[in-house]
């Protein structure tokens, strides 16, 4: 039997408590499900690896934070979309990398990181070459770290060229996640992205330079898959050259056993110098690249939270910390100290069964709703799962799919901070707007009355009726309360 309330005549905070009661009723309790914070669909070992690492792992990015240490500055290759002068544009966004380090440095930086930033969880080499090309220094770097910090997680980044050449090290180490950057299968394509390789102490060019590349990159993924260690692919979307290769990508790396495909748009500003950049190849639109992700949602699982980081980041994914720990402001000597990470990890276990068990809800109240349209929901959050983000605050949005199949996580926009401190350009909140293309809604924790009307009249609703509310809460309290005046409630 069904009982039906109307929430359409309630106002936002009254229908945020109905729709408390609503997902109570339609959803499992938090005592039941708040101490199951794993996936049942996966291997428990692979869970075990997973479930703090912020990339590998779309949860625990509301929660970890990574931070990449700046060791390998060679690279043996030359992709079109990277200028040798600015970050490794497989992990990174271009730009200069503030400081390379010795792996001793790179040793002072991350205990001091360790011992101030709570949620760090995992240490990766990401450039700001190759990791594995400019081998001798990324294994000095993890051998000392881990020596030092021996539950931080180590995770590397590689074109691929000289992978094969580590893997059984790799393995050794303890080195449970490997990234490569798989642009193509088709070396005719390859050509077009990769101008030159360096391999056995030559050069090769074109189509012959990409047919190792692809032999190489292939037979990496091959051994550490035989090696259970965890594959993320990464891909540049490079409209008119690879995207539609990408489907092909696709089925290739799954087949040879990734555990993650990650589909990166080119950024190519003219300003940083690149091939593509100077030539004008231009980078996908955020709906080209969400087009792209949805033909592949049954492939492998795909990332899509990544924040394309520079090769000296830290912090959460889509913030970066790296400035406050520039080496001159670092003493000598500095000791490590867990304790602020042991006590962050105590709480973080309670907050993720909460938060489980509020989204469990949530999607059961969304699917007491019969038919009603998918909608795009950005989310204002500063991390924690959380709707707690000033709308004027937010340098991105979140961006959920909402339905009354689920509410997924399907990507992040990038915005210019509105808020200047106590005023907001009119020009800054345009490329806001412009940002948000496709947004239904966007759920922040407070927002003026100006960026509130200009962001509807461009046809975005802004609501700020959930603050510190659990992001899929927020988001199925709004929908109901938008998209249906009756919910269905289990007698
Ligand atoms: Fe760094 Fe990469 Fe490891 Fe993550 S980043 S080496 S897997 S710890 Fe993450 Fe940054 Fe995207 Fe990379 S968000 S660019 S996917
Ligand atoms: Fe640049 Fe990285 Fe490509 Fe090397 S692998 S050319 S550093 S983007």
């Amino acid at each position: 039997m069904a009982n039906l309330i109307s929430l359409d005549s309630i106002k936002p905070v009254a229908r945020a408590e109905a729709m408390r009661e609503a997902l109570e009723s339609g959803g499992c309790s938090s005592s039941s499900c708040g101490s199951s914070d794993g996936p049942t669909d996966m291997d428990p070992a692979v869970w075990a690896k997973v479930k703090d690492h912020p990339c590998y792992s779309e949860e625990a990015h509301h929660y970890f934070a990574r931070m990449h240490v700046a060791v390998a500055p060679a690279c043996n290759i030359q992709c079109n979309y990277c200028n040798r002068k600015y970050d490794c544009a497989n992990e990174s966004r271009p730009g200069v990398v503030s400081e390379k380090l010795t792996p001793e440095q790179a040793m002072r930086k991350v205990i001091a990181v360790a011992n101030e930033v709570p949620q760090l969880s995992v240490l990766g080499i990401a450039g700001p070459g190759d990791a594995c090309y400019d081998w001798r220094k990324t294994k000095a770097t993890f051998d000392q770290i881990s020596q030092q910090i021996p539950d931080i997680k180590l995770c590397l980044s590689t074109n691929g060229l000289a992978l094969p050449d580590h893997v059984d090290e790799i393995a050794r180490m303890n080195i449970d996640h490997v990234t490569i950057t798989i642009n193509m299968v088709d070396p005719e394509i390859g050509a077009k992205i990769y101008p030159w390789i360096f391999h056995n102490h030559r050069r090769y060019e074109g189509v012959e330079a990409s047919q190792i590349l692809h032999e190489r990159q292939m037979l990496g993924l091959e051994m550490l898959a035989a090696r259970n260690i965890l594959v993320k692919v990464n891909s540049v979307m490079i409209p008119g050259v690879n995207d539609q290769h990408l489907l092909e990508v696709n089925r290739v790396v799954k087949a040879k056993g990734a555990f993650l495909h990650n589909i990166m748009p080119l950024i190519s500003d003219p300003a940083h110098g690149t091939q593509y950049g100077l030539t004008g190849q231009r980078g996908p639109r955020a709906m080209e690249l969400k087009a792209l992700q949805d033909q592949l949602a049954d492939g492998t699982k795909l990332m899509r939270h990544c924040r394309q980081c520079r090769a000296d980041a830290v912090g959460l994914l889509g913030e970066d910390r790296g400035q406050e720990f520039n080496l001159d402001l670092l003493p000598e000597e500095v000791a490590y100290d867990p304790s602020k990470r042991d006590a962050y990890r105590e709480i973080v276990a309670v907050e993720r069964g909460e938060h489980q068990a509020h989204k469990k809800g949530a999607e059961a109240g969304l699917a007491a709703v019969e038919a009603a349209p998918a909608v795009l929901v950005a989310i204002a959050t500063k991390g924690g799962g959380r709707i707690n983000q000033h709308f004027g605050h937010a340098s991105e949005f979140q961006v959920f799919e909402a339905s009354p199949e689920g509410i997924s996580f399907v990507g992040h926009r990038k915005v210019d901070q509105y808020c200047q401190g106590g005023w907001g350009e009119d020009a800054t909140l345009d490329g806001v707007i412009a940002a948000l293309e496709g947004i239904d809604v966007v759920l922040c924790a407070k927002i003026g009355d100006c960026p509130k009307d200009s962001l509807a009249a461009a046809g975005i609703e802004v609501s700020d009726a959930w603050p510190h509310e659990w992001i899929e809460s927020g988001i199925a309290a709004w929908y109901l309360a938008t998209h249906r005046a009756e919910v269905r409630l289990s007698a």
